[in-house]
């Protein structure tokens, strides 16, 4: 079992002599003004959720664009800040971009281009070239701190998402000693669906700057490979998972990313976490209800309509229920100046609002059957709402991972409760006791609902207790290590020997 330890010892020892330098266009921790305060925030994101705990770990730099209000205001002259604020373990380094390359680097290419086309959640790819445009130029902005922050020293560079395809490639031509791994955590599509992206070679070849590349399964890894072998002019071993351009050989391979089992499951024991499900039971003013529970960002790849409408269905198919139960939904906005974003959430707001008005039986009547809570909270206070309920609901019509079915899992310490999971999520290949889905099925919503509702305890302990320990196993340092232990395969080789030594990785 990995732990945090373990992951500690490996760095120290390992990788002593090098700086290890994580880059991401979201901060683990932004700074806002309120009033005269200033207040550190964590924002709302699967990405630094899984990677802060391993930062707090391994110590380093982590490069990322400085969002926040007063972002500029706390970092020192070279543009750092020590993090956490209250116990600091490693650098943030801030990368300050303009309104117009925020947005259309990250609003424009990113979310409305990249996102859209590698989740075929059928909404639109949009592709400007002002879009790609200001996307390369970012990409040269963050090249240029990654190359700052190295200096001549040995450095391992471990590259985050979707946001810098072209970041690799540029770092490679200009210190090829650097050696640069990069995990995309959202799905690889098919190359079918990739041919419609303008500037596919330019984004390939950029990828294939990195020495190695990871994904959450070896689906989307294949789907890589396919990608390349049909539109790039490279070498593509099936057998080895290894890409071979211009004499340069990039591994790929997946890593399922997870979450720290531990914290989750020890805080979930804590008796202040006792007492945040109390007051979250009082602030729901429950009576006993049966509850179920959703956490999505507010993205319409996290099938939230779906999930409403599914339990409109439910309600009406299985009127025992009504006053019986409860479905408390979180919603974090996201992305809100987005149209499709602007979109769902007024079509959520409006099947919340439909379905509560559906089932109340007088003005004023006490009993709402969808509680949505428009917000975003704490870790703590969220591992306090998985505790509450009977069932969790995660419906993604196609996630790359999904860390809220894991968090779910780590935060039942009691043993108890089931998640209904879509079959379109990364972690259902590993939470196979869960009810699976498929989100798009609505007679397949229902019945899991109704069979989450009926099942008898010993069978959700059951489930439960596999879950738990697949989570507690696949954890977050495992993770971190294997994508460690592969970089390190690198470490002593020569650019010949590494392409001997990354053969071995996958057995890792
Ligand atoms: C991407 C991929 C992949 C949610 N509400 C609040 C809050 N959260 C946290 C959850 C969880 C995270 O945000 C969401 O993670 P997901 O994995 O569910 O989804 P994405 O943000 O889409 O993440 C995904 C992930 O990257 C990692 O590779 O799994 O497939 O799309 O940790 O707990 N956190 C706080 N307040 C909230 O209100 N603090």
């Amino acid at each position: 079992m990995w732990t945090q330890e373990q992951l500690l010892e490996l760095t120290q020892e390992k990788l002593r002599d090098y700086k290890f330098i994580v880059v991401s266009n979201r901060e683990p921790y932004m700074h806002r003004q309120a009033g005269h305060e200033i207040e550190c925030v964590e924002p709302a994101s699967g990405l630094a959720a899984a990677l802060n705990p391993i930062m707090r770990a391994c110590g380093g730099t982590w490069i990322a664009h400085g969002s926040g209000s007063a972002d500029r205001k706390v970092v020192d002259a070279h543009d750092r800040i020590a993090v956490p604020p209250d116990d600091p373990r490693f650098t943030l380094r801030r990368v300050w971009l303009d309104k117009q390359q925020e947005q259309r680097y990250y609003y424009g290419l990113a979310n409305q281009g990249l996102w859209p086309l590698c989740h075929i959640a059928y909404t639109r790819p949009v592709f400007r070239p002002e879009d790609w445009r200001a996307y390369r130029e970012v990409n040269e902005i963050f090249a240029r701190a990654v190359l700052e922050e190295a200096g001549d020293s040995p450095a391992f560079v471990f590259v985050q998402d979707f946001h810098f395809a072209l970041l690799p490639r540029m770092l490679k031509e200009r210190n090829p000693n650097l050696i640069i791994a990069h995990f995309w955590h959202i799905p690889w599509p098919n190359p079918e669906v990739l041919r419609g992206f303008p500037w596919k070679e330019e984004l390939l070849d950029g990828l294939l700057g990195n020495d190695l590349l990871g994904f959450h399964l070896r689906f989307h890894c294949q789907n890589f490979l396919d990608t390349v072998d049909r539109m790039l002019e490279a070498r593509v071993d099936r057998e080895r998972y290894e890409i071979t351009r211009g004499g340069r050989m990039t591994a790929v391979r997946p890593f399922p990313i997870s979450i720290d089992f531990a914290e989750h499951d020890a805080r979930a024991q804590s008796a202040a976490n006792d007492r945040e499900v109390a007051e979250w039971r009082s602030r729901l003013k429950l009576r006993g209800e049966l509850v179920g529970l959703g956490i999505d960002r507010l993205d319409y790849t996290k099938g939230i309509c779906e999930r409403l409408r599914a339990l409109d269905c439910f309600l009406e198919e299985y009127p025992q229920y009504r006053e019986r139960f409860v479905f408390v939904q979180v919603g974090v906005p996201t992305r809100s100046s987005i149209r499709e974003y602007q979109l769902l959430e007024t079509e959520v707001d409006r099947l919340v609002r439909h379905i509560n008005r559906k089932y109340r039986k007088w003005p004023g009547h006490r009993w709402r059957p969808i509680v949505y809570l428009k917000e975003s909270f704490a870790q703590a206070r969220l591992t306090a709402l998985h505790r509450l309920a009977n069932f969790c609901m995660v419906s993604s019509l196609h996630d790359g991972m999904n860390l809220v079915s894991k968090e779910f899992v780590a935060s039942r310490a009691d043993g108890d409760g089931v998640l209904i999971l879509s079959d379109f999520a990364g972690s259902s290949r590993e939470l196979s006791d869960a009810i699976v889905v498929n989100p798009f099925s609505e007679e397949e919503n229902v019945a899991a609902i109704r069979q989450a509702l009926e099942m008898p305890e010993e069978e959700r302990r059951k489930r439960m207790q596999k879950m738990r320990a697949v989570v507690a196993e696949n954890n977050v340092y495992r993770w971190a290590g294997k994508v460690i232990g592969a970089l390190l395969k690198f470490e002593f080789a020569t650019a010949g020997e590494a392409q001997v030594a990354a053969s071995d990785a996958s057995s890792l």
